[in-house]
């Protein structure tokens, strides 16, 4: 993978040093340095012979909620055990800056792995909903306690119904809170950073271009080209887990003071 051109990285570093409104998107790709597999990497072992596109819909849960209540206890696991990576961090480090210079950070994850809280950033809002909670098919109570792994799939609610995965599906509509919160942040974004997220799952893939309606600068980082990538204004090319950590180094750089 080529190294970015310094010039490159500074380009956008010194457009963030103004305390600037930005927008963070996050994919898969962010957490595939804590060893959580992206949905377009083979998933290992048991699951490779699924179509996560198949597994992640309403269709497939009332076909064989057994099935897709395993897959996702599955996942659940693996994302408790996973560690907030360099990527993370940087994005906490970078809120942190940003609110110092009175700017602000949204940082909208398609990610459903609770790792950007865990990082310690604050103003998160989750798309796709949390691998981590699960919510009762007969009255949306919600549990983010239930034992791990389940007792037994599907876990039946106390209400008599079962317990799905508190995530949305494909077919299914994103939570109106977390869509009213991306808008708001989309509203005044001066920067927008498109990061580990193959651009292709809607309506999260179209906020580059509502941020760039709007005059935002648009940044991809992403190891590979994406639908995205000729759109861009800037594409660091590179792994998140390296290439946030040096934009934000580079904003802290007092050469650049
Ligand atoms: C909806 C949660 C109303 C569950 C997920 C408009 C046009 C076309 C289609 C549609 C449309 N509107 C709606 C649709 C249908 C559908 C859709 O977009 N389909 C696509 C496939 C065409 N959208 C929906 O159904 C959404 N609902 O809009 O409701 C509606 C409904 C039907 C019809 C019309 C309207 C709901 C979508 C949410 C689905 N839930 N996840 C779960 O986790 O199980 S989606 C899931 O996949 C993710 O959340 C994410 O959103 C999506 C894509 O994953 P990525 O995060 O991008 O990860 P991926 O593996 O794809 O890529 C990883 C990237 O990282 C790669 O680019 C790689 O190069 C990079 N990478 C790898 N390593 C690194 C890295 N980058 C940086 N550093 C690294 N180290």
């Amino acid at each position: 993978m080529a190294e970015n051109p310094a010039s490159e990285l500074i380009r956008v570093a010194e457009r963030l040093r103004g305390g600037r409104r930005v927008v963070a998107l996050t994919g898969a790709g962010v957490s595939a340095e804590s060893k959580i597999p992206t949905f377009r990497d083979a998933m290992s072992g048991l699951w490779a012979s699924f179509d996560p596109q198949r597994l992640a819909t309403p269709e497939a849960f009332e076909a064989d909620p057994a099935t897709v209540s395993k897959w996702y206890d599955f996942r659940r696991e693996k994302c408790a055990q996973a560690l907030p990576n360099p990527g993370h961090l940087a994005l906490a480090r970078l809120e942190g800056l940003l609110e110092t210079r009175g700017g602000r950070l949204d940082i909208l994850t398609q990610n459903v792995d609770g790792l950007h809280q865990r990082a310690g950033s604050k103003r998160i809002t989750e798309l796709h909903g949390s691998i981590m909670r699960w919510r009762c098919t007969r009255t949306n109570a919600r549990a983010d306690d239930l034992p791990m792994p389940l007792p037994s799939y599907p876990m039946p609610s106390p209400s008599g119904g079962w317990y799905r995965p508190d995530v949305v599906w494909f077919g299914e509509m994103l939570p109106e809170a977390a869509l009213a919160a991306a808008w708001e942040a989309l509203e005044g974004c001066e920067v927008f950073l498109s990061i580990g997220t193959s651009a292709v799952v809607y309506p999260a893939a179209g906020f580059a271009d509502e941020a760039r309606s709007r005059g935002a600068l648009i940044v991809e980082v992403n190891p590979e080209q994406t639908p995205l990538t000729s759109r861009a204004d800037v594409v660091l090319r590179g792994l998140s887990g390296v290439v946030l950590p040096q934009l934000v180094d580079a904003i802290m750089d007092a050469r650049m003071a």
